[in-house]
């Protein structure tokens, strides 16, 4: 146990100073109302975005808008009478995802998710971005050729935030095989390890509104290491 421990804090602290990843998601927009959005690309990487804003008529659409003025994402779209504005291209961060309706993949296009707590994710199948109104609280996601609902890489409780409660599961398997993403295994290889804590350090202190700080890489080490000895009484007991 002692050596499990040692790991666990060699790891966060190689994860700490070696992850560039550190906040890799952006808070963007102003006002009273806060939602979240999530955009997997093709190849599998997941950003993750904090949307605030105050017009109550907002759209799923408009929460795309405000993450376009405030970092590098861009999209593409076309808009039809039936829909309103579709969105057919995302690019951000190097990865670029466009629906290819034609082409060889028949899975090659943008699902939109929406979640309003306390229901979970769902397709909707009756209106588009267009014709969603964002409210505080909620959560729109953008999912590119797969019908899987997406999770945020860290949040192993899947609550949209990636804190404490997801580094506890991470500890209280770490270096354990067999598991789970609810138990720590964000990267699908069976194995909590140092691949998964930077996948969390990529997110880390997501989820909360209202915009915090981005935590510098010395504040964040220091939170995490400061989070072993509770770690470590979890796992004793
Ligand atoms: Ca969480
Ligand atoms: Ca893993």
């Amino acid at each position: 146990m002692t050596c499990s421990r040692y790991a666990l804090i060699v790891g966060i602290l190689i994860a700490a100073l070696a992850a560039p990843a550190w906040g890799d998601y952006a808070y963007v927009g102003g006002g009273d109302k806060f939602a979240k959005v999530l955009v997997e690309f093709d190849d599998g990487a997941i950003y993750a975005f904090g949307v605030s804003f105050s017009d109550p008529s907002t759209t799923g659409v408009g929460l795309m808008d405000l993450i376009e003025a405030g970092t590098t994402l861009t999209t593409q779209r076309e808009y039809y009478p039936a829909y309103g504005w579709i969105i057919e291209g995302i690019s951000y961060m190097g990865h670029t995802s466009i629906d290819d309706y034609y082409g060889p993949n028949p899975n090659a296009w943008w699902r939109y998710w929406v979640m309003d707590p306390p229901d979970g994710w769902e397709m909707p199948w009756d209106y588009g971005a267009s014709g969603r109104t964002a409210a505080d609280g909620c959560a729109d996601a953008w999912v590119y050729g797969h019908n899987t609902a997406p999770r945020l890489p860290g949040d192993a409780n899947n609550d949209l935030a990636v804190n404490g409660g997801d580094l506890a599961l991470v500890g209280g398997n770490w270096f354990q095989t067999g598991k789970t993403w609810s138990e720590g295994d964000f990267n699908g290889d069976g194995a909590v390890d140092g691949g998964d804590l930077a996948l969390m350090g990529g997110n880390w202190m997501f989820g909360s509104p209202p915009s915090p700080a981005p935590l510098p890489e010395p504040g964040a080490a220091v939170l995490l290491v400061a989070a072993v000895p509770w770690l470590g009484r979890r796992r004793a007991g």
